[in-house]
């Protein structure tokens, strides 16, 4: 059914793939941003911490779903914890309060595997399990998630959400995450057969193509209310790997290729988190499966960021 969609925080690595994503799909998609977007969808630019501003946005747009991306992801919200509170917290209640003004009927707000900290399970950390984390950033995703499950219960509404793994994709970079090396270590593999990673060489972690993330999102979004028996946030999961486990695999396309490594403060964030994720409640409850693994991941990563680099040289 053709929908009414905004998306909030559009300009980010998130954001600007699922407009299209959803427009293709037969939505009619608003798009906002803090930021001036050069965008083909209708624009507002509103900071979601602003109240006022967000509800003329929703006054104007009467949105029938809304998916929330604006946030400070978590290497710049250790930068600025008040910030971080700002946006992620504040700016998640004004949407959330804005969503029972205007009668949305469903809401997407992504959570993170920053939930997690270290005394949780490292291996196949569990749907339910101890949330402890040790980043302004993970504390941000734990109250937003027990926001989320407390408007559901109290006004009904539709609130749906993902603990996304790290993403890795090559239309947009991402926005100053833990996990950007991931995607980093492409461009500086083909632009110059060289990356300094600033993770240790065994830090694994879980990580997921847009593609799916795209796809686990649209599908937690259609799928019947009574099917979601998690209200907080879902785990899912793709393939976890280490930055060294991802340089080999690069070196199986380009042997000249070599990585350093420079572990700075996003290292310990890392070291802070699940190595891999149990996501057997959403395989369960919604079906959730991933269709890319680690390997057809590289493969077309560098197939696209070959494309995107020879393109920008012509
Ligand atoms: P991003 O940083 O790339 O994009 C966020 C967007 O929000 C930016 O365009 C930014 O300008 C906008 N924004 C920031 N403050 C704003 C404000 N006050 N008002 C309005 N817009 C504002 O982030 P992303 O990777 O697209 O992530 C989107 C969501 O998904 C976030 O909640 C993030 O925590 C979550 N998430 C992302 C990943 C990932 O790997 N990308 C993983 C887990 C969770
Ligand atoms: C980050 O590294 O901050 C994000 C995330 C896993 O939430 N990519």
């Amino acid at each position: 059914m053709k929908e009414r969609i905004l998306i909030l925080g559009a300009g980010g690595q998130i954001g600007s793939e699922l407009a299209p994503f959803l427009a293709e799909k037969g939505n009619e998609v608003f798009v906002s941003d803090i930021r001036l977007l050069n965008t083909s969808f209708p624009f507002e630019q509103v900071d979601v911490c602003d109240f006022n501003a967000l509800k003329a946005l929703f006054e104007k747009v009467r949105p029938d779903s809304v998916y929330h991306l604006a946030a400070l992801l978590s290497a710049t919200a250790e930068k600025d914890p008040q910030k971080a509170w700002q946006v992620n917290v504040e700016g998640l209640r004004n949407v959330l309060e804005c969503c029972i003004q205007y009668q949305v009927k469903r809401l997407f707000w992504p959570s993170s595997i920053a939930v997690f900290g270290p005394n949780s399970p490292k291996e196949n950390t569990p749907q339910h399990t101890v949330l402890e984390p040790t980043t302004i950033y993970g504390i941000t995703k734990v109250v937003g998630e027990h926001l989320c499950h407390y408007y559901h219960l109290r006004f009904g509404l539709d609130v749906r959400s993902l603990r996304y793994p790290g993403l890795i994709s090559y239309k947009a970079l991402p926005g100053g995450g833990t996990t950007d090396y991931a995607v980093e270590i492409f461009y500086k593999a083909i632009a110059k057969q060289r990356y300094t990673c600033f993770l240790a060489p065994n830090r694994a972690l879980p990580m997921m193509y847009m593609p799916d993330a795209l796809e686990a999102t649209y599908q937690l979004m259609q799928a019947p209310s009574e099917r979601l028996s998690v209200r907080t946030s879902y785990n899912i999961h793709a393939f976890s790997f280490t930055p060294e486990q991802l340089a080999k695999e690069i070196q199986k396309h380009l042997p000249a290729f070599q990585c350093d490594y420079a572990p700075d403060f996003r290292d310990k964030i890392a070291q802070s988190w699940p190595q891999s994720i149990d996501d057997s409640i959403a395989r369960r409850d919604w079906q959730w499966q991933p269709h890319y693994n680690f390997a057809t991941m590289v493969k077309d990563m560098l197939t696209h960021i070959k494309e995107k680099v020879l393109s920008s040289q012509t």
